[in-house]
């Protein structure tokens, strides 16, 4: 096992890393900008470094620092995280290069995934069921326009180098098509450096599926289950779920042996994600995702396995103790990415102090999150608060056990999106589990949402106020709660 494990990120992914490594008795090493020294997972490590200006670009995103804490606190292994150096093929290298272990797959594999018209050709001799498209580089726009022609309108012309949703745009027709083509290839040339584009048949109104595994070094490659992240806003994902509703055990051993056959074709070691998109019965290969992802937590309740825990064993070389036919899953699991943001307001993150804070808890609930009451909510980083998960025994219990945690969760001095979730999780096509990529929009949610913060605007007065009258620091966060109950029975009455 790893004598010491340097984190490579900050907040609550940073503190969930730690956490993994503490009951292994494995040391940490955590590493901060200026504006995190007083963050909580700087304190949670053994050692803490710091490595620079609070911009990303000047610390989260500096290799050579980043390895230079490695070296002299002696860390043998370093972990991502998700997001910052994740899937930087160069950061892998580097730490190979040096003879610290990256604890994700290697550095080719994470290249060879970056490409998107390589990972698709891959996947295409693996058969693994890809959108119909095309399997070279576009190389100029009449042949280009031809082919659009044929795989049928609409089509979306997709940047290599992209994903996650940065530069792709969906084209209707032929007289849009060449100006759409200029428009991504000038995008994905300054964004990427590389303007290489492909084009896929548009898959309408789709779901968002995906599968997560595990790899050893000797070949061993299983799927634990799948999550569903249809419910997103501009490629943020805002709630997940597992399994996902229209699983059954067949798709599921369908998608999953397919997700398997991915990982297996591009020698994948570690855990991952392989990404589908699924319609009307048919799934089909979006990309993989190489690394821990935000929403991994829900996956680890349904199957009852410590992800984080499997990535450090079988980074150190340790066989995967588990066959296919020993992964059993359990219930149903229901993320809330709980983020200061005003959906209001298009969103807009809210960052700034919480004043008051208290996170649900009782049977079944998870909250990972890096803050606490008093902590300053940096405009530097991305504003998620807490991941809020709840486990129930089916998806019915897991929906009303999520109503229930956002019915207690408590946060004062940043606007949050918990309005949101609420109207999320009062929807009926929601509890019917009738779920697409465009869910926000199809269902008027926002509407939804400006009527929940109107109903609870007297709940929060009563809250606030009473916060705000007890001299300083009186009010503790028990009675926040009190007050919360209070002002909604009587609104009720
Ligand atoms: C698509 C698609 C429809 N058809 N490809 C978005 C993220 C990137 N990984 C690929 N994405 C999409 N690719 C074809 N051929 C729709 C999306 C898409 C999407 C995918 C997953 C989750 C949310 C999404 C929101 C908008 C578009």
């Amino acid at each position: 096992m790893f004598k010491k494990i340097l984190v490579a990120n900050r907040g609550e992914i940073a503190i969930r890393i730690m956490r993994a490594c503490r009951e292994l008795d494995i040391p940490t090493v955590a590493v901060y900008s200026e504006a995190d020294k007083n963050a909580l997972f700087a304190k949670y490590a053994d050692e803490s470094y710091p490595i620079g200006p609070a911009p990303s670009s000047k610390s989260y995103l500096d290799i050579n620092k980043i390895l230079d804490v490695a070296e002299e606190s002696g860390a043998d292994g370093i972990h991502p995280g998700y997001g910052f150096l994740s899937e930087n093929p160069e950061f892998a290298r580097e730490c190979e290069k040096r003879g610290i272990t990256f604890i994700g797959p290697s550095s080719d594999v994470i290249e060879k995934m970056g490409s998107k018209i390589s990972a698709r050709n891959i996947m295409i001799d693996a058969d693994v069921p890809v959108v119909p498209g095309t399997e070279e580089p576009i190389e100029d726009v009449n042949t280009a326009i031809d082919i659009a022609e044929s795989i049928g309108f609409p089509v979306i012309i997709k940047a290599s180098a992209g994903g996650g949703g940065i530069g792709m745009k969906v084209v209707h027709s032929r007289e849009e098509f060449e100006k759409s083509l200029n428009s991504i290839q000038s995008v994905a040339s300054s964004a990427f450096g590389d303007s290489t584009v492909f084009i896929e048949k548009y898959v309408e109104e789709p779901r968002h599926i995906e599968i997560q595994i595990l790899a050893d070094k000797y070949g061993n490659t299983i799927y634990l289950s799948d999550r569903e992240c249809s419910i997103q806003r501009r490629h943020q994902k805002l709630i997940e779920e597992a399994p996902s509703p229209i699983m059954t055990p067949e798709l599921r051993k369908e998608m999953g042996e397919a997700a398997v056959r991915a990982a297996k074709a591009i020698g994948y070691e570690n855990a991952g994600t392989v990404e589908f998109l699924y319609s009307k019965g048919e799934f089909y290969f979006l990309e993989v995702n190489t690394r821990l992802q935000v929403e991994h937590a829900i996956t680890e309740m349904i199957n009852g396995i410590d992800i984080v825990k499997k990535q450090l064993y079988i980074a150190c070389g340790e066989k995967l103790p588990y066959k296919q036919e020993d992964m059993d899953i359990r219930g149903s699991a229901i993320e809330c990415r709980i983020n200061a943001e005003d959906p209001l307001n298009d969103f807009a993150p809210s960052p700034g102090k919480i004043r008051r804070y208290r996170s649900s808890g009782g049977p079944g609930v998870r909250v990972d999150s890096g803050v606490h009451m008093g902590y300053t909510i940096s405009p530097y980083y991305d504003s998620m608060i807490s991941k809020l998960c709840v486990w129930g025994k089916n998806r019915d219990e897991a929906i009303n056990r999520m109503k229930r945690a956002l019915f207690e969760y408590v946060v004062v001095g940043v606007t949050t999106n918990i309005p949101f979730h609420k109207a999320i999780l009062e929807n009926d096509a929601f509890r019917r589990g009738e779920l697409t990529t465009h869910f926000i929009d199809t269902h008027n949610i926002l509407e939804d949402v400006e009527k929940i913060v109107d109903k609870e605007a007297n709940r929060n007065m009563t809250l606030a106020s009473a916060l705000d009258n007890q001299n300083q620091k009186v009010a503790a966060v028990t009675s926040a709660v009190n007050a919360y109950l209070d002002g909604y029975k009587k609104q009720n009455q």
